[in-house]
């Protein structure tokens, strides 16, 4: 199916997306492409606290303490930001949200503003990706990207743990409601993503959405 196909046909219905994974797992890479070809809105909540970092805002002041330290930002601030977004946000086809939700809290939030908008999560994609290959990319990335919590590996070890005790357990929140899939994160960044066009393709067609 072509993109322009699908991105007409989701006018008149939302496809809601969410992109799951542990740091460095590629959800930003993989998103980039998700949404140029699906037309989705992208909501990173990790793109949206360092944009609020670097306007100097409270919000982004709180943030960075716990960013920096490899811990999550407190639930109620991001789902503020969330809803807030998703407000200004009236005529989307549909979003994927990157790096949201990272806890059981955060998931039951979503699904209270999606219920809101009479709409709902459709699919949960998850990276799946080794640790030892997560840690050689964030060390990686942090040579270049100027991300203080990319550069200590004591840092990236803690985020690791933080997603192995907090988020984690959002992904039996979707697996119980049968919205979840697993996608092999490890390959060349067109494999991965010609996987995940085809999960989504069959959503849609599950969803009446295809030709
Ligand atoms: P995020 O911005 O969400 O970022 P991430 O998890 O570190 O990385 P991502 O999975 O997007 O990886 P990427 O594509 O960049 O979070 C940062 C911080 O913000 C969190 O630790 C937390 O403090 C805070 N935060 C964000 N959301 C929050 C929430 N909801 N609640 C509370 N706190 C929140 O890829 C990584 C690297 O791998 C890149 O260099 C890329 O080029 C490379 N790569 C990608 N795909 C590859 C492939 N197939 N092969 C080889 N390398 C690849």
């Amino acid at each position: 199916m072509n993109s322009y196909i699908c991105f007409l046909r989701l006018v008149s219905n939302m496809l809601n997306l969410i992109l799951f994974g542990p740091p460095g797992s590629g959800k930003g890479t993989q998103s980039e492409k998700i949404v140029d070809k699906y037309g989705l809105v992208h909501l990173s909540t990790g793109n949206l606290l360092r944009q609020e970092i670097i306007d100097k805002t409270p919000l982004g002041l709180e943030a960075k303490s716990f960013m920096d330290k490899g811990q999550l930002v407190p639930d109620e601030v991001v789902i503020g930001m969330i809803d807030s977004c998703l407000e200004k946000q009236q005529d989307a086809k549909g979003f994927l949200f990157d790096g949201f939700p990272r806890t059981v809290a955060q998931a039951e939030a979503l699904d209270r503003l999606l219920q809101f908008k009479k709409t709902a999560i459709h699919k949960v994609l998850a990276l799946e990706v080794s640790e030892e290959e997560l840690v050689t990319r964030l060390i990686k990335r942090g040579e270049t990207s100027g991300r203080s919590d990319d550069t200590d590996e004591d840092i990236i070890r803690r985020r690791f743990a933080v997603y192995k005790n907090e988020t984690y357990p959002v992904s039996n929140y979707y697996k119980e409601e049968e919205k979840f899939e697993s996608i092999k994160g490890e390959g060349s960044v067109e494999d991965i993503f010609n996987t995940i066009s085809k999960s989504i393709e069959k959503e849609l067609a599950a969803q009446n959405l295809t030709e």
